[in-house]
């Protein structure tokens, strides 16, 4: 991704996830914000920057974890996971595969053996079908360790689950019963 469409990216990820209102942008109760709004309040806003609709349109389809997505009548946009703010993506419950995986940095690992996964900041905890994408998250925060979840286990306690648009797995909280360390 070139440096502009990357910066994008991440201007776009913090209105659109955690804080619409630092370019006094709203967003409906599902997340989505109108495209010719999030123009104008970007451009006009001092913790804005330039944005069109062809560059956000290529952001949209040059995303490498698909971020984004564009409504069907073309006129809004919204990220596909990984809010802080409460908006609610209309996910349907899903069977988990038996088992999922969580990227961490090393040094969250006792915490996490001890209370389980937590959402943090974010309204879910995130879970990856492969060890690849858990490493790729977890390398974020430090020296990555991959946590294996027992999630077929927890859903047929009544834990849910939802997938979201670009395939990255949620739940709301991991008890420390269905975590183990994976060794590398
Ligand atoms: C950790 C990126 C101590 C948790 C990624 C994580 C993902 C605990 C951190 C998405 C804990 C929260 C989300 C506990 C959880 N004690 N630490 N009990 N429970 N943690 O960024 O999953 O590139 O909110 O392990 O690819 O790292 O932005 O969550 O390390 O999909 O699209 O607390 O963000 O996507 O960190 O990442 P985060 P995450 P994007």
């Amino acid at each position: 991704m070139s440096k502009r469409l990357n910066k994008t990216s991440k201007f776009l990820s913090f209105v659109l996830r955690h804080k619409p209102e630092a370019i006094g942008l709203n967003l409906d109760a599902n997340g989505w914000a109108n495209i010719d709004k999030l123009i104008t309040s970007a451009n006009s806003a001092e913790e804005g920057m330039q944005l069109d609709r062809e560059l956000i349109i290529k952001v949209v389809n040059d995303n490498d974890k698909k971020r984004f997505i564009i409504s069907d009548d073309g006129q809004n946009i919204r990220a596909n996971q990984g809010h802080s703010i409460k908006i609610d993506l209309e996910l349907k419950p899903t069977k988990p595969p038996e088992t999922l995986y969580h990227g961490t940095a090393s040094r969250f690992l006792d915490s996490i053996l001890k209370e389980g996964l937590k959402p943090g900041k974010r309204q879910h905890v995130h879970l990856s079908t492969n060890i690849e994408t858990a490493t790729q998250v977890g390398q974020r925060y430090g020296k990555p360790v991959i946590l294996k979840v027992n999630t077929l286990a927890m859903c047929k306690q009544g834990h849910q689950f939802f997938v979201s648009e670009n395939g990255v797995w949620l739940t709301e909280t991991v008890p420390k019963d269905y975590i183990q360390d994976y060794p590398q």
